[in-house]
């Protein structure tokens, strides 16, 4: 399903809201996307741009679940599988993504949104890069992109990761590989499962592309560039990231407070095209989408290492923990110990993993009031509470311990808010545990 059977799906299943007002990519449409957060919105009109915008389309677990004709609360194994079985997608001489060739270069006719008044610029920020690393192969991330011209963008590339280490190899060894920078594909408005896959962080070497169409079909075609890229792409960006540095930021980052200004590579265009009446896909930083997208992919990684020691039912990396510092945990309670071995099997699923809560599978772990209820009836805190001090944590906790050049130290604290296994009988025994309905 590409994003305009997406859009139609959204429409008729209710969920679409339509701006078809003239609406300006400078702040207002930023801010009437996240009032209306949660909720895919397609903009007819966009001041300066002939392009629609559609924003939202990650930003509920229900998008996703329509997309993949899969229950919302059973992604978590389609994404499991996908992981666990990549599939290489077909190639074809021709796709939909190459319908047009602009005949010049013109970023400023691309509708860039504007998402806060002190933000370094215009930034694309649903973008996912194709580059090809020379000893690991295709690799696919998101980044986001200011606009500095017409032709020339910055991306803000995560050090150490796939985009990061194949631009250091190909552009700035001495003498480059390629004096003229590492060869990109950037593509706005992909189908929901490239788009999921891309948030995922598989080994290196392990395309992204390959774990999307383990998901759901993805046709690929080839840019002039010699870059595979999904030939249902909205638009596609060919060109190179360059050894040039400029200041990039400031961006309100996933904790929606602001990320500073670092010097990041230029990104020059050499070509664009897309698709006839193509549709421009926004993401907002920070809120729902944001978070999805960061989070859905790690609980497929938290399941399989609570799998290893207990009985997993399913994980929820919750919204409320900024989708990154915070699981639930289902597990069907088989020994004594199988809350504390949950506990510690998460932190192995997800290094950045803060605050853990372990329920028992009666609880929805999807209702934040439901698990409260959990830790409310079922929990002691002098028995069922662990505390891990000074551990190796996230760089997006404001609260953690912070020190230049080195990982992040937290601590970090798990809640075991299963029935207790020696439940005496009397008031305490199993049965008052149950939940009248
Ligand atoms: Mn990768």
């Amino acid at each position: 399903m590409d994003l305009r059977s997406f859009i139609s799906q959204a429409d008729s299943g209710g969920y679409l809201i339509t701006v078809d007002r003239e609406v300006d990519p400078y702040l207002e449409m930023a801010r009437l996307a996240a009032e209306l957060d949660g909720r895919p919105v397609l903009f007819n009109c966009v001041r300066g741009s002939a392009y629609r915008v559609l924003a939202g389309a990650c930003s509920d677990r229900r998008y996703f679940g329509l997309a993949l004709d899969t229950p919302a609360d059973r992604l978590i194994f389609r994404l499991a599988d996908a992981l666990a079985e990549p599939q290489p997608p077909p190639l074809f001489d021709e796709g939909p993504c190459q319908e047009v060739i602009d005949r010049s270069v013109d970023l400023a006719s691309i509708p860039f949104l504007t998402h806060w008044p002190h933000d370094g610029g215009a930034y694309a920020s649903a973008a996912v890069a194709f580059v090809n690393d020379p000893d690991t192969g295709p690799n696919a991330s998101f980044h986001r992109l200011l606009r500095l011209d017409e032709r020339r963008l910055a991306a803000r590339l995560v050090e150490r990761r796939g985009a990061d280490t194949a631009w250091r190899k190909v552009a700035l060894g001495d003498p480059p590989r390629s004096a003229a920078g590492l060869p990109v594909a950037i593509c706005i408005g992909l189908p929901l499962q490239v788009l999921l896959a891309a948030s995922m962080s598989p080994a290196p070497g392990v395309d992204e592309l390959t774990i999307a169409q383990a998901l759901a079909p993805t046709p690929l075609v080839t840019c002039a560039n010699g870059i595979r890229v999904p030939a249902q792409a909205e638009f596609v960006f060919e060109g190179r990231i360059t050894r040039e540095l400029v200041p990039e930021g400031p961006f309100v980052d996933l904790t929606g407070t602001y990320d500073f200004v670092r010097p990041q590579p230029v990104i020059e265009i050499d070509r664009i095209t897309h698709r006839q009446d193509a549709v421009y896909q926004a993401l907002l930083p920070g809120r729902l989408e944001h978070r999805l997208l960061m989070g859905m992919p790690r609980e497929p990684t938290i399941y399989a290492e609570v799998n290893k020691v207990a009985r997993c039912l399913n994980v929820h990396v919750t919204p409320g923990g900024a989708s990154w510092l915070h699981a639930v945990v289902q597990i069907d309670k088989r020994t004594p110990e199988d809350g504390l071995r949950a506990i510690e099997a998460a932190y192995r699923g997800h290094g950045s993993l803060k605050h853990v809560v372990v329920v028992d599978g009666d609880v929805n772990i999807f209702d934040p009031n439901d698990v409260e209820w959990a830790i409310a009836t079922r929990f002691q805190a002098d028995r069922d509470l662990v505390v891990f001090e000074d551990q190796p944590s996230s760089s997006l906790d404001p609260s953690a311990k912070h020190m230049a050049g080195q990982k992040s130290r937290s601590a970090k604290m798990g809640l075991d808010a299963t029935i207790h296994w020696d439940t005496p009988a009397g008031p305490g025994e199993p049965e008052a545990y149950r939940r009248i309905w």
